[in-house]
C-alpha cells in the first residue's frame, strides 16, 4: 500500500527542536493513550525512524504525534519519541506542540488538556507567546543513589520522576558549560551504561533513561542552576529539558529546599531558560508548572518513494531498550 505524506511542522522550545506529524500517521484506534503507544512502538516504528532519523532528521530530534484523544474536555492527544523510542512525556515538546497547533489555528490563547501516555496535563498558552505547562504528578523515587563510574570513581545523584525517569548529579563530572559538551556528554553516558550494567531501574523497572548533571547558573540574576540533560537516544536537550527540570523539582521540594509557589529559573546548557513553579499534591508529589517559548521554524511534507533506499530513515547506531 503506497504511504500518505506526512505532514508535519516544525518548531523548537528554547533551542530543541520538536516535529509534530499533523497528518498522514498510522491509525492506532481510539484506546488510552498509552495503549496506542504500545500500538505506535510496535506496529509503525517506521513512522518513528521516518521522522527523528537521518536524512529527514537528527540525533536531537523529537517526534510528536497528533492524535484524536481519550479523556474528555482534551484538544489532542500526543505520543513523543524520539531517535530511538518513544517518551513517555515531553515538555519541551509539548510547548512546541502547542505553539505549532496556534501556527495552524486549531487553538488560541487560553488553557488547554492534552492526553498523554503518562496522564492529562494542562498546557496554557500565553497571550505573550510563552506557555506553561502543568506537568504528571512528580516526585523524587531515591536520594543519595551511588554507583562506581570507570575514570570517575563514587558518582552520588538522586533519582526522580518528571514523566521521564532522571539520575540528577550535582557537583560532579565535567564543568556544566558549554565547551564540555562532548566531555559532558560522555560522563552522562557511562552513568547511563553503568546503570544498565548493574540491573539499577526505577519504581516498577522503568529505565533510569534520561541523565542530568547541575551546576552554578552563569548569572544568578537570570537562573536559579545550570544544567546538562542527555536524552536516552545520546543527544543533549538544547533545552533545560521539562521533564528533567521537573525530576528536579521534585527532588528539591523532597529535600526542603524550594516550597510550593516558590519560583525556579532553570538554565539548560544554551543558558535558555525555564520558568518554573511546582505545587504540593495530597499523596506528597509535586505538580511541577513550566514555562517557555517555542518558535515554529518549519512545514513539510514527506513522501516516501518505494525506490529511496532511506524513506523510513537511516537506523540509528544508539543501543536502547524501551521500558515504556
Ligand atoms: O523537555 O521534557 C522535555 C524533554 C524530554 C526529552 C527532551 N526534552
Amino acid at each position: 500500500m503506497k504511504q500518505a505524506p506526512l505532514h508535519v511542522i516544525d518548531s523548537h522550545t528554547e533551542g530543541e527542536p520538536t516535529r509534530v506529524v499533523v497528518s498522514g500517521g498510522p491509525d492506532l484506534g481510539l484506546g488510552p493513550m498509552a495503549e496506542r503507544a504500545g500500538i505506535f512502538r510496535e506496529q509503525h516504528d517506521w513512522l518513528r525512524s521516518a521522522v527523528c532519523n537521518e536524512p529527514r532528521g537528527h540525533d536531537a530530534m523529537v517526534g510528536a504525534l497528533l492524535c484524536e484523544p481519550y479523556e474528555p474536555d482534551c484538544c489532542c492527544g500526543v505520543i513523543f519519541f524520539n531517535n530511538v523510542s518513544t517518551l513517555p512525556m515531553c515538555i519541551h515538546g509539548t510547548i512546541g506542540l502547542v505553539v505549532s497547533l496556534a501556527h495552524l489555528g486549531k487553538i488560541t490563547s487560553g488553557s488547554h488538556r492534552i492526553d498523554t501516555p503518562v496522564g492529562v496535563i494542562t498546557a496554557d498558552l500565553r497571550a505573550d507567546g510563552s506557555v506553561e505547562v502543568a506537568n504528571v504528578p512528580s516526585y523524587r523515587q531515591a536520594a543519595g543513589v551511588s554507583l562506581e563510574v570507570p575514570g570517575w570513581g563514587t558518582v552520588t545523584g538522586d533519582v526522580a520522576w518528571g514523566g521521564n525517569l532522571c539520575f540528577l548529579i550535582d557537583g560532579q563530572g565535567p564543568a556544566v558549560e558549554f565547551a564540555n559538551l562532548e566531555a559532558l556528554t560522555a560522563f552522562a553516558w557511562l552513568v547511563r551504561q553503568e546503570f544498565g550494567k548493574q540491573g539499577v531501574t526505577g519504581d516498577g523497572g522503568v529505565e533510569i533513561d534520561h541523565i542530568e548533571v547541575f551546576g552554578p547558573p552563569a548569572d544568578p540574576a537570570l537562573a536559579d542552576s545550570r544544567n546538562f540533560v542527555l536524552c536516552p537516544g545520546k543527544a543533549y536537550d538544547r533545552s533545560p529539558c521539562g521533564t528533567g527540570t521537573s525530576a528536579k523539582l521534585a527532588c528539591l521540594s523532597a529535600s526542603g529546599k524550594l516550597r510550593a509557589g516558590e519560583s525556579w529559573r532553570q538554565a539548560g546548557i544554551l543558558d535558555t531558560v525555564f520558568a518554573c513553579r511546582f505545587e504540593d499534591l495530597p499523596d506528597g508529589k509535586i505538580r511541577p508548572r513550566v514555562s517557555g517559548r517555542a518558535w515554529v521554524n518549519g512545514e513539510s511534507r514527506y513522501h516516501f518513494h518505494p525506490s529511496d533506499p532511506f524513506r523510513y530513515g537511516i537506523p540509528t547506531h544508539i543501543q536502547h531498550t524501551p521500558s515504556s
